[in-house]
């Protein structure tokens, strides 16, 4: 059994999600992880606290896979907390994988009914509003690493660089092998409204095959859809690469195709049916979570492609 999640916040997700694990199944561990994240007003690019897009309204996207024939999807979720829970009604209640937009929200009106956790809710935090509002004044990409408060946490500086950047993706193995993903992301901050990255796409943000692995993806979803990069993790396992060589493969490719701006960041994390997990990662700053019967730890990368990206670049 073991549970891997991006960043190291996702410590606080895994152990919120352990005894779903030991209790339950891999899709209720990824699923009760992802519903911690979205609670957490610290964590600023899910759910609750995360940060609107430009027209100052916050939009979730989530989804859940299991394999290629069991997974589901919504994007755009204006009014209702918790995607990823809304993905798996999508996947274990409709014929179909994904569901966008307002008809996502009365979906999850028709799942769940009122039932608390999944009621309509305002998904605009105050911490989350005083920031557009900066944006509105100031303009520009918002480094809030440099801001004292978050500077003040817990989290490692090189980490907090890319705070904005907190998107979860989610990866466990329960005592059967089966194994289950979950991605839950507000996206972008300050997105153009109706944009949507890779973390609801299946196989950018999320890509789970039994037979092979499940493969996860945080950081500019722009990046990431560009080169399908969950699937293509798992398609060069497919082919016989190790898992550390698949997600390196991945942000080199990342590194080859796009003319890099200095706010861009992804990463990948990777687990193989047996269990074992490898990280790649963009720039340095990212770390995964993992939580299994040896206790919890937050790992670096096994690869960063571009090592030297400074910690106190200029963002804007
Ligand atoms: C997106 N991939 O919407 C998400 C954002 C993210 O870490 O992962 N940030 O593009």
């Amino acid at each position: 059994m073991r549970i891997a999640s991006t960043w190291s916040f996702g410590q606080r997700a895994n152990e919120a999600a352990w005894s779903h694990l030991v209790n339950g199944s891999a899709l209720d561990a990824v699923e009760a992880a992802c519903c911690y994240a979205e609670g957490d007003v610290s964590i600023d690019s899910v759910g609750y606290g995360g940060l609107p897009d430009a027209s100052g309204r916050v939009s979730l996207d989530g989804c859940v896979m299991l394999s290629p024939s069991r997974c589901g999807s919504v994007a755009g979720l204006r009014t209702h907390l918790h995607p990823v829970s809304i993905a798996r009604a999508v996947m274990e209640h409709t014929q179909h994988v994904m569901l966008v937009g307002c008809d996502a929200d009365d979906f999850a009106d028709n799942a769940f009914g009122d039932r608390q956790a999944n009621a309509r809710a305002e998904l605009l935090a105050p911490s989350a509003r005083a920031a557009f509002e900066k944006w509105q004044r100031d303009g520009g990409v918002i480094d809030q690493s440099r801001d004292a408060a978050i500077l003040e946490t817990t989290m490692p500086a090189d980490e907090a660089r890319w705070r904005h950047h907190d998107t979860i993706g989610c990866l466990a193995i329960d005592a059967r092998g089966m194994l289950a993903g979950g991605c839950s992301t507000s996206g972008i901050p300050f997105k153009l409204p109706g944009r949507v990255g890779d973390s609801p796409i299946i196989g950018h943000g999320l890509y789970v095959d039994p037979d092979i692995g499940a493969a996860t993806a945080t950081g500019a979803g722009e990046l990431i859809m560009g080169i399908c990069g969950a699937f293509l993790v798992i398609e060069s396992m497919r082919r016989g690469a190790s898992a550390s060589d698949a997600v390196r493969d991945a942000v080199e490719r990342i590194a080859r195709t796009y003319t890099l701006a200095p706010h861009h960041q992804a990463a990948f994390v990777v687990m193989t049916k047996d269990g074992a997990v490898a990280s790649a990662s963009l720039r340095p700053g990212y770390r995964t979570s993992i939580r299994d019967g040896n206790g919890s730890r937050v790992v670096e990368p096994e690869f960063v492609a571009l090592p030297d990206s400074s910690v106190t670049e200029p963002t804007a």
